[in-house]
Parts: structure tokens; sequence; C-alpha cells
């Protein structure tokens, strides 16, 4: 008799059902180094980039850097970071970049690679506990200990990553479990997961009322807008509602994009860093904040000094339940996305105008520029920042984006950097601050947006963290313009001793580096700058050089300059 032969059941590798789990999330590109534990995965990859819709991956220096570039490529593009490393070193290396993203709410997800199941516990070569480890530092992790498990842990964290309050996740990939074999019909996921906001919730209609009726009641309302408004493409909503309430517009930085900062309602940005005596001002006069997706954390609200605790009735809109009460008393605490929040409140004040003038906030805007140019004109040496800003702004078109680190650049591009339009097109780092994460945020971006200039601005702080990724942008043949602040101190420390500390200077200097030179080692087209005249031409032949350039500008050290920094100016 003849039976039918039952079909065997497909199997995938675990190492394939990753790619192919990426895949179904509608990942394109992944950053990261190769180690030992990898082999499997780099294989599976390798005989998938002979397919149709394969993923690129691109190969870094350090495993730092290929979370920062996840981190700029997801900023950009709007989809999900993906970063990878092996085990060990491979996982404290790509530590710095997700805490960066969790905190600074960019969904990245890291894969580390790991010694096999079966090898654990009998210290075995870069064996670590990757649960512990990543468990603090990310929305969401997991170690897999089985091959099954593959497709429902991706699932998991994709969602983790882009639903709420969007974040890192981490999965430690063991090398038997990149083995094993997973199901096919198993490989499955739901698309709209691998970009973000996903799920996106609306605000309880009662708060959007009584947010509608303390507005009406306003004298002085003022948005602070931080990150969120960009991450939930909430510009359009928020140019009706502050048109609507003729209310100023200010941003932290991260905030930079929610508003086109050239238009009457834009303040620029607020708070210790950037924010300066006139844009203080500006917080001072409201009598009702609305804080939309800003945490209102320190730097922000000058250590909730600007606004003071009572000045302002405060509505605070954030899709985290938890930010709005946590620093100041809200009248009325908007738990959702902030496009939802803010067109909710449209429709709530659709009829409704408030006359109002924003002649102070043109006011406030034209003396702090005043003083800008003042500087910025100047031809002294050694370069003073604003020059540098200046000179940046004017051979820039508006679609470009720029990538600040701390030290020098972070204060003066948020400050004086204009952003022309709205969305992306600034952005630092501003969880941790660490040096050295423009050069390789840049490259991400770059990768997610190659149509526009990118360039990242550094000082020479930074430029020593992040010097190795030069080769990845001469390997890639990527056009980012790196511009290197030289002062040859850890300008920003040297500024606090000098302010809070007699100037007892101490172990912040270093030695001289001629940029430029190292970078044309590397193959980069590279220019050192002394004086302020030549300084736009450099930068125009460097922005229009169809490769990667480098500009080493010697400049004012920060402790001796005028930077929008508070504390220093009080
Ligand atoms: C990884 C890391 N270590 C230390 C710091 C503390 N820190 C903040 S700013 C700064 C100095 C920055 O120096 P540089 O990059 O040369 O820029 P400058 O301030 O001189 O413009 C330091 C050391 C940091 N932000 N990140």
């Amino acid at each position: 008799m003849n039976r039918p032969v039952e079909a065997p059941a497909v199997a995938l590798s675990g190492a394939e059902a990753v790619v192919e789990m990426l895949k179904a999330h509608g990942v394109e590109v992944i950053f990261g180094l190769c180690g030992d534990t990898s082999l499997p995965l780099y294989d599976a990859l390798a005989r998938a980039g002979s397919m149709r819709g394969s993923i690129r991956h691109i190969l870094t220096r350090d495993e730092r850097h290929a979370a920062y570039m996840a981190d700029g490529y997801a900023r950009l593009s709007g989809k999900v970071g993906v970063c990878e490393g092996p085990s060990g070193g491979g996982a404290t290396y790509i530590l710095p970049g997700l805490v960066e993203a969790n905190e600074s709410s960019i969904p990245i997800l890291a894969i580390n690679t790991d010694v096999s199941v079966s090898s654990r516990g009998k210290f075995t070569l870069t064996e670590l506990d990757q649960r512990a480890l990543m468990k603090p530092l990310t929305k969401w992790n997991a170690v897999l200990d089985r091959s099954v498990d593959i497709p429902r842990t991706f699932r998991k964290a994709f969602e983790a990553m882009t639903t709420g309050r969007p974040g890192a996740a981490h999965i430690a990939l063991p090398f038997d479990v990149q083995n094993g074999p997973v199901e096919r019909n198993d490989v499955w996921a739901d698309p709209t997961l691998g970009a973000f906001p996903s799920r996106r919730t609306a605000p309880d209609a009662s708060l959007v009322e009584l947010a509608a009726r303390v507005l009406r009641k306003a004298k002085n309302p003022l948005f602070i807008c931080g990150g969120g408004v960009v991450l939930s493409g909430a510009e359009g909503e928020l140019a009706i509602l502050s048109e609507t309430l003729c209310a100023p517009v200010a941003t932290t930085i991260s905030g930079k994009g929610s508003i086109d900062e050239r238009c009457g309602q834009s303040v620029g940005v607020v708070g210790s860093n950037g924010g300066t005596p006139e844009t203080r001002a500006v917080v001072d006069a409201a009598d009702v904040v609305v804080f939309v997706g800003c945490r209102a954390g320190s730097v922000t609200t000058e250590r909730w000094r600007h606004p003071a605790a009572g000045q302002a009735r405060i509505i605070h809109i954030d899709v985290d339940p938890a930010v709005p009460g946590t620093n100041y008393k809200v009248d009325v605490p908007l738990v959702g996305d902030a496009r939802l929040c803010l067109a909710a409140l449209n429709e709530a004040l659709e009829g409704y105008r408030r006359e109002g003038d924003l002649s102070f906030v043109d006011q406030q805007k034209r003396a702090k520029f005043d003083k800008f140019e003042a500087l910025a004109n100047a031809a002294d040496t050694p370069i003073k920042p604003e020059r540098v800003v200046q000179s940046l702004s004017e051979c820039l078109d508006k679609d470009a984006i720029v990538v600040a680190d701390p030290g020098t650049p972070c204060p003066y591009f948020s400050a004086y950097y204009v952003v022309r339009g709205t969305g992306r097109r600034y952005f630092s780092n501003r969880a941790h601050g660490a040096l050295g994460y423009a050069a390789a945020a840049s490259m991400g971006a770059h990768v997610a947006r190659p149509q526009v200039k990118t360039v990242a601005v550094m000082g020479d702080g930074s430029f020593g963290m992040c010097v190795g990724e030069l080769e990845t942008a001469v390997r890639l043949k990527l056009p980012i313009t790196f511009v290197v602040i030289s002062n040859a101190v850890y300008g920003w420390i040297k500024a606090g001793q000098k302010t809070g500390y007699q100037q007892r200077y101490f172990s912040v200097d270093f030695g001289v580096t001629d940029h430029a030179k190292v970078a044309e080692g590397f193959g980069v087209r590279s220019w050192r700058v002394t004086q302020p005249g030549e300084l736009r031409s450099v930068l125009k032949s460097a922005l229009a050089f169809d490769g990667p350039t480098l500009v080493d500008i010697v400049c004012q050290p920060l402790h001796e300059a005028k930077a929008p920094v508070s504390e220093w100016v009080a």
C-alpha cells in the first residue's frame, strides 16, 4: 500500500533564523565586528548576502562605534538600528553605545554572540554574564539558551524597542544556539515593529480637555520640547498648536528640529548647555509651561530653577507615564505619543485663537545673536568657536545633518546653529555625553540618509577616542566632513576648574596633535586651519569633496571662550 510520505520539517540553523528574523523586521544594515563566537552568524550573513533583500554588513573597528553607528542610523532612518559583536570584550565594548541609545530613547538592537551553552561555567575564554551586564542598561534583554526560542525572542525585542518609550535591546546568542535547528514556520514578524514609534498610544480625553482649559486661560504659554517631538514626528501638530496659542517654542538639545528655528515662534535651545540669559528670560516669563517629550531634567531646567517651582502651571506630555510629575508638580499629565497628544489638543482647541505677541521672543533672540555675531566676526587667533559655527552654518545646505560631540561643539552648535526646517538635522549624545560619539554616529546617519551632507564636529579629546573609525569612513568612501576643534585640552573640564576651583588647573592639558596629518595617514583628505580668514574657503572645499574629509581648526580653548554654558556665565 502506498502511504503518503510526510514532508520533513524544513529547518533553518539558528544563525539563519536570526538573519531571517532581522529581515522580517525590515533590517537592511548591521554595524559590527567579527569574533570567534560569531562565525556561524557571519557565515549565515555571507550566504544570505547573495540573495535578494539581503542585509548589508558594515565592518567597524570597535564595537562601541558599531553601536554609535546603529544609533545615528536609527535617529535618521526612523528604523531600529542593529549592531553586533562577539562575546567577552565585544560585549563590554558595545555597552557604551547601547546605554546612550537606551537613555536617549533610540531603539537599537545589539547582538553579542556568546560561548556555547554547553561550555558555560567551565572557565571558557570570554565567558561573561551578558544577562546581568546588559539588564540595567537596556529596555529589554535576553540570553538565548535554545535555538527554538530565536523567533519569539527577536519578536519580543522589536516590540520592546519600538513601543511606548523607545529604547535599546540586547540579545546574547551562544555559539551552539546559532547551530541548532529552528523551524521555518516559526520565522515570522510584524514588520511595523521594525520602525518607531510603533503602536502609538493616545491620551486620556478628560485630561486633554483639562489641558485645553489651562491653555485657554494662559497669558504667556511656552512649549519646551524634548527629543520626543522629533522621535514621534509631531512637528506638524506642534506648529499648528503653537500658532493657535501664539506661544513661543523652546527646545532641549535633543529637541532641536521640533520647530524651524528661523520662525518667529522659535526660542532656540534653553537650559544650562546651549541656553543663554536671553533664552532663559523667555522661560522665566511663562505662566504655563507645556513640556512635550521632554524629561525636564537637570540640563534643560538648569537644575529645576528655570522654570522655578510654582512659577508656572505645568502641562506635561510624555509617552512614559513615569515622567510627568517627577520633577515638577504637574497640573495636567498627558500620557501618550507626542503626535497624538498634540493632535488631540488641536482638536480640543478648534476654533480658538489666542491674541498674543511674540515681540519679547524676537527681542531676546536678536540680543543673543548680536553678541554671537560680534564674536564670530572677530579676526582673532586662535579662532573663536563662534567663528566655526558661523562659517559652517554659511556653508551648509539646510538639509545637512550636523552631529556634535560634547566639549566645545555641543553648547556652541546647540545655541547658535540655526536649524532650517524640521525633523532630525542636528543631534548630540545627551544621555551620557561620552566623548567620541559624533564620528561614528555621523557614519550611521549618512548610511540612513546618504543624499544629504553629514558633518561631525568634535573636540580633540573626542578625536582621540574615535580616530580608528576614520579607516571605516575611507573604506566605505563616506563623504562625511569631520571637523576637529583643536585646543590641546579637555577644555570643558578646565573651564569648570576656572569657574568653580579658583583656576587650580589640574591634569587637563595634553599635547598638540596635527589631526590633519593623522587623518591623511588614513587616506582622509585633510586641512589644518589656523587663520579665521581661511576657514570658510577650506570648509567649502572640504564639504564639496566626494569622500571623507577632515578640517582641523586650531581654536580658542573653552576656558577662555564665552561659551553658552550657564554655570560659567554666572
Ligand atoms: C568618555 C568620557 N570621558 C570623560 C568625559 C568628561 N568630559 C566632558 S567634556 C570633557 C572635555 C572635552 O574635551 P575635548 O573633546 O578636547 O573638547 P573641549 O572641551 O576641549 O572643547 C571631558 C573629559 C566625557 N564626557 N566622556
